[in-house]
């Protein structure tokens, strides 16, 4: 599996400011935007600013800096979206994982009962 980043993608594109975005929180090293085709009430990505392609990827390379950056930066949208009654994270990679857009982003989704995961 080939995990050559494209700077073309997206998420790149965002991060230099070429496409607006609906930002929910910034931090040194992560973005955090409303997803332009919400599956929940509540749906927000969460990118990290390096490049980076997969939650594989990151986890295998990036530092402990934007490691720790990042989960704490997820763990305040959370807080501060109101998800008390619940949420789901999720992270697609490559083909099989159904990932759209080649740069590592985590899913927020709640606002609702999202039923089982495979549902
Ligand atoms: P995936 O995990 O790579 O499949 O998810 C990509 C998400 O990025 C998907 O939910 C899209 O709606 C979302 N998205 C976006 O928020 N803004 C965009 O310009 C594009 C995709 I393209």
């Amino acid at each position: 599996m080939t995990l050559t980043y494209d700077p073309q993608n997206i998420f790149a594109r965002i991060l230099r400011g070429e496409i607006p975005n609906k930002t929910v929180k910034e931090t040194a090293h992560t973005l955090a935007f409303h997803d332009i085709r919400p599956l929940a009430p509540v749906h927000i990505l969460v990118i990290p600013k390096g490049a980076y392609v997969t939650f594989g990827d990151f986890a295998a390379k990036a530092s402990a800096e934007e490691i720790a950056d990042f989960h704490r930066t997820c763990a305040a949208i959370i807080a501060e979206a109101g998800l008390d009654a619940g949420y789901r994270v999720i992270s697609n990679a490559h083909d099989h994982g159904g990932q759209e857009v080649p740069h590592y982003h985590l899913h927020i989704l709640g606002g609702a009962a999202l039923g089982p995961m495979l549902a």
